[in-house]
């Protein structure tokens, strides 16, 4: 080999190790973007008594106010996943928090599906506002950041079935007291 293609088969060399570098790079980013867990985030309207903003309409719950509220466990199969450990505050407590006096729970959800349930849920089964299943965050992806968990196994006759189905509330993002 000559002196002169030694020279560009090194600087060819410098230029792939940066390429493949950047690829990296990229990659691990990507990956490390992708198991971020959704920030938590919870806003509340409607027949409450305590509001966060202004305009006293609503009461926005961040992170902190969510991680701060006493944590319950909820372990059940859902049509979606298979048994696993829930964790969450109760959505007795949120109500509670904002002082709710209303009897019906419109939720809204990032993937814009509303449902409404009855207040009496939250004595009847302990309903709970998962932000964890197994012990990790629940990704935006996987039913995250915020997934109204029913203790389905517990009641199989009034839980499983479409219409138990459609009370498994993902991706929530407010709910409205009414
Ligand atoms: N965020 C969110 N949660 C949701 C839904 C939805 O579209 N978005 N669909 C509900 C309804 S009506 C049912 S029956 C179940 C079933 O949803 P799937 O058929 O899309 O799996 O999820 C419930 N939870
Ligand atoms: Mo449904």
């Amino acid at each position: 080999m000559t002196k002169s293609s030694a020279g560009v088969n090194g600087s060819k060399r410098a230029i792939w190790a940066a390429g493949l570098a950047l690829v990296l790079a990229l990659a691990a980013w990507g990956a490390q973007a992708q198991s971020e867990p959704a920030p938590l985030s919870l806003e509340v309207r409607g027949k409450i008594a305590r509001t966060t903003d202004a305009s006293r309409q609503t009461y926005r719950f961040t992170e902190a106010q969510l991680l701060a509220l006493p944590v319950h466990a909820i372990t059940t199969t859902t049509t979606w996943t298979p048994r696993s450990t829930f964790t969450g505050p109760l959505l007795a407590d949120i109500l509670k928090t904002v002082g709710a006096y209303g009897s019906q729970v419109e939720i809204h959800t990032l993937d814009d599906y509303t449902y409404t349930i009855p207040v009496s849920d939250c004595d009847r089964y302990g309903v709970i506002v998962a932000y964890s299943m197994n012990g990790r965050r629940l990704k935006i992806s996987d039913f995250g950041p915020l997934f109204l968990i029913y203790p389905r196994d517990a009641f199989p006759g009034e839980l499983t079935g479409a219409s138990g189905d459609s009370k498994f509330v993902w991706q929530i993002k407010a709910l409205i007291v009414k």
